[in-house]
C-alpha cells in the first residue's frame, strides 16, 4: 500500500495539503525536474536555477523530516522528461496503490494532472490548493453574485475574511479601506536605498548553476550573480529584512522608478510566495504586526497587504474563471509583432532600455515598470497580446501562467475587453517623467510632442486613443482624455497620428524562437 505524492516546483510548502495527515512510512514523495516544463517556454536562466535549487533543498528538508523522497534530476538517464511520464514511472517503480496531489496552479498542467488516474490505473486524489486565501469555488460564488467585478470590493471581502487590518467592529483600521492617494511620491535625490536580503549559493545551488549553464545557456537572461533565497529559512530572512527595512517606505515610493535601483522599496518576495517558500497569509501577518507595533505606517502596510490578498488572489480567480479562452483574448485586435528590443534591450527609449536591462540581469522588474513602461508601450504600440504575454512569462522569476496571464492579457493589455481592468492602463511620457528619473538621460525629449526627437510615448498615447475612440470615449474614467483630444484641431491630430505611424515603422520584429522553440 504505497501512496505516491507528486510535488511540483511551485508547491514547496511544508503545509502543502497533500503532505498532511499521511503515514510517512507508506508514502513516497516525488519531485521531478523535467525538460518539457523547463522549455515549454524558454524561461529566464535565473528562474530555472531558482526552481531547481529550491526543489532540491525542499527534497532534503522532507528527507530530514522522515519522508521517503524520489528526486528525479534533469540529467537522470531514466528521466522521461515529462510530468506524466515520471508519475507513471514512479507509480510502477514503487507499486503505488494511490496518488495524492495538490491541483496544479496552471490550466495546462491541471489538464494533464486529471489524466494521471487513467494513465496509471490507480485512484488519484487531486486536492484543492489551500495556500490561497480564497478558494476557486468561493471566487466563483463571489463573481456570480455581481454584475461587474472590481478588485476593490473583492479585496474588502478578503480583509473581512482574514481579519487583516480590521477593527473588532468590522471597520477597516485607519478608517479607510485604501490609502493609495498617499502612495504616489517620487524619492528625493540622495536617498539611501535598501537592497533586498541576498544569499551566497551553497553546494546544491552551485551544482544547479552548472546544470543551467550547460543545458539552458541559450535562454534569455543572466544566470549570475545568483543570490536568490532558495530555502524557506532564507525566504523568512528575506521577509524579515523587508519588513524591518523597506516596508515603512514601501507605500509612498511604490510607483517610483529610479535608475540603478532595481528593487527600491519593493519586497521581491513574489517568487518565494508563488513557489510556496512563504505563504501569502504569513507575509501579510508580518506586515500587519509591523503596523500594530508602530514600525510601519498604515499607507505602506495597507498597500502591501492589498497587493497580496487583493490583487494576487483576484488575478488567480479571474484566470480560472476565464481559462482556456483567456489565453487567446485580443479584444483590441492588436497584431503588431513583438519588437526585437524586448529581447536585446537595444532601444534609444531609456525607460524601456533600463527596464529591459534589469529584467535581463535580475529576472525582476517592479510593478510600475511592468505596467506603465513595458506593458504601456506594448498596449500603445498595438503589440499582439499573446506575443507580449509570452515575453512576460519567459523573463520574470515569478512568472507562472496563473498570475502572469491575467496581469498581462487582462490588466496590462486590456485584451479581455475590460473584465479585469475598468480602463486601459495607458500613459504618455509625462507620466513616466513624473514617476522616474529616466527621461533626463534619454535620447528623446519628453517635452516634445511630435517629430523625430519627441518622446514616442506622447504620439503613441494619442494615436491609441484615436484608434480606439469608439470603444473608450464613453468610458467615464476616460472622459477627460477624450475631452482634451476633441479640443485638438485637425492639424494637431494629424501630426500626432503621423508621428506615431512614423515611429511604429521603425520597430524591428523579434526573430522567432526567443520565447518558444521555433
Ligand atoms: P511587491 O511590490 O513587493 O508586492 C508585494 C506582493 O504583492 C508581490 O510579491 C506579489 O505577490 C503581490 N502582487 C503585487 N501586485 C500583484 C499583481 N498585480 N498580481 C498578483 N500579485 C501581485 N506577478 C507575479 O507574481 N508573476 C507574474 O508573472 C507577474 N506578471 C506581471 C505582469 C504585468 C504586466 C504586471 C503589470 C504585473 C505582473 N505581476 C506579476 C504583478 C507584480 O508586478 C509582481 O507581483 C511584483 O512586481 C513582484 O515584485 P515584488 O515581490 O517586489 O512585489
Ligand atoms: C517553472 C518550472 C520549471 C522551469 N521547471 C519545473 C520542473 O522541472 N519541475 C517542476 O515540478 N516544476 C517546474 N516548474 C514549476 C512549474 O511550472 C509549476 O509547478 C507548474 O506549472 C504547475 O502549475
Ligand atoms: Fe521613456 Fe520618453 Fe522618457 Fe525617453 S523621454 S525615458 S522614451 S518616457
Amino acid at each position: 500500500m504505497t501512496m505516491l505524492i507528486p510535488v511540483l516546483g511551485d508547491q514547496l510548502s511544508p503545509s502543502l495539503a497533500s503532505l498532511q495527515h499521511v503515514d510517512r512510512s507508506k508514502a513516497v514523495v516525488l519531485l521531478m525536474e523535467v525538460w518539457d516544463e523547463a522549455t515549454y517556454v524558454r524561461h529566464h536562466k535565473k528562474k530555472i536555477a531558482f526552481i531547481f535549487s529550491a526543489m532540491r533543498h525542499f527534497a532534503e528538508k522532507l528527507r530530514s523530516g522522515g519522508w521517503s523522497v524520489d528526486y528525479v534530476a534533469l540529467d537522470d538517464p531514466e528521466n522521461t522528461q515529462s510530468f506524466t511520464g515520471e508519475v507513471e514511472r514512479a507509480a510502477r517503480k514503487y507499486r503505488a496503490t494511490s496518488i495524492r496531489t495538490v491541483a496544479g496552479a496552471e490550466y495546462r498542467f491541471f489538464q494533464a494532472q486529471k489524466t494521471w488516474s487513467d494513465n496509471v490505473g490507480i485512484p488519484c486524489d487531486v486536492l484543492g490548493d489551500d495556500r490561497f486565501i480564497c478558494s476557486l469555488e468561493d471566487f466563483k460564488q463571489w463573481a456570480k453574485s455581481r454584475k461587474t467585478l472590481r478588485m476593490e470590493y473583492f479585496y474588502r471581502d478578503m480583509r473581512q475574511k482574514t481579519g487583516l487590518l480590521m477593527n473588532p467592529d468590522d471597520t477597516p483600521v485607519g478608517g479607510q479601506w485604501n490609502f493609495d492617494h498617499d502612495n504616489r511620491e517620487k524619492p528625493p535625490s540622495g536617498l539611501n536605498y535598501p537592497s533586498p536580503e541576498r544569499f551566497e549559493p551553497d553546494a546544491v545551488t552551485k551544482n544547479v548553476l552548472n546544470l543551467v549553464k550547460e543545458r539552458f545557456g541559450d535562454h534569455f537572461g543572466d544566470l549570475e550573480p545568483f543570490t536568490l533565497p532558495v530555502t524557506r529559512q532564507q525566504a523568512l530572512k528575506a521577509l524579515e529584512a523587508f519588513i524591518d527595512i523597506s516596508l515603512p517606505d514601501f507605500g509612498r515610493f511604490q510607483d517610483a522608478m529610479m535608475t540603478g535601483q532595481d528593487y527600491l522599496y519593493h519586497s521581491s518576495l513574489s517568487l518565494c510566495i508563488n513557489t510556496g517558500l512563504l505563504t501569502p497569509l504569513e507575509v501579510c501577518e508580518a506586515a500587519a504586526t509591523a503596523y500594530e507595533n508602530g514600525d510601519a505606517p498604515i499607507n505602506s502596510v495597507e498597500g502591501f497587504i492589498r497587493q497580496i490578498i487583493g490583487w494576487r488572489e483576484y488575478m488567480r480567480g479571474m484566470y480560472w474563471r476565464d481559462m482556456p479562452q483567456f489565453a487567446s483574448r485580443n479584444a483590441l485586435a492588436a497584431e503588431r509583432p513583438l519588437p526585437d528590443f524586448f529581447w536585446t534591450g537595444k532601444t534609444e527609449m531609456n525607460c524601456l532600455a533600463q527596464s529591459i536591462d534589469q529584467t535581463k540581469r535580475e529576472a525582476y522588474a517592479h510593478h510600475i515598470q511592468r505596467l506603465m513602461v513595458l506593458g504601456n508601450f506594448a498596449l500603445l504600440a498595438g503589440i499582439n497580446p499573446q506575443e507580449i504575454s509570452d515575453w512576460f512569462l519567459v523573463v520574470y522569476f515569478d512568472a507562472f501562467e496563473w498570475v502572469e496571464l491575467p496581469n498581462v492579457i487582462g490588466m496590462s493589455q486590456f485584451a479581455d475587453g475590460g473584465k479585469t481592468a475598468s480602463k486601459p492602463y495607458v500613459g504618455s511620457g509625462a507620466y513616466i517623467n513624473r514617476m522616474s528619473d529616466y527621461c533626463g538621460k534619454c535620447h528623446f525629449d519628453v517635452k516634445q510632442k511630435t517629430g523625430v526627437k519627441a518622446c514616442p510615448f506622447n504620439a503613441l498615447y494619442w494615436d491609441f486613443l484615436a484608434r480606439h475612440e469608439t470603444r473608450f470615449s464613453k468610458n467615464m474614467r476616460m472622459k477627460n482624455m477624450y475631452a482634451t483630444w476633441s479640443r485638438f484641431n485637425e492639424d494637431k491630430r494629424h501630426n500626432y497620428r503621423a508621428s506615431a505611424a512614423a515611429f511604429l515603422e521603425t520597430l524591428m520584429p523579434a526573430s522567432p524562437g526567443w520565447a518558444r522553440k521555433s
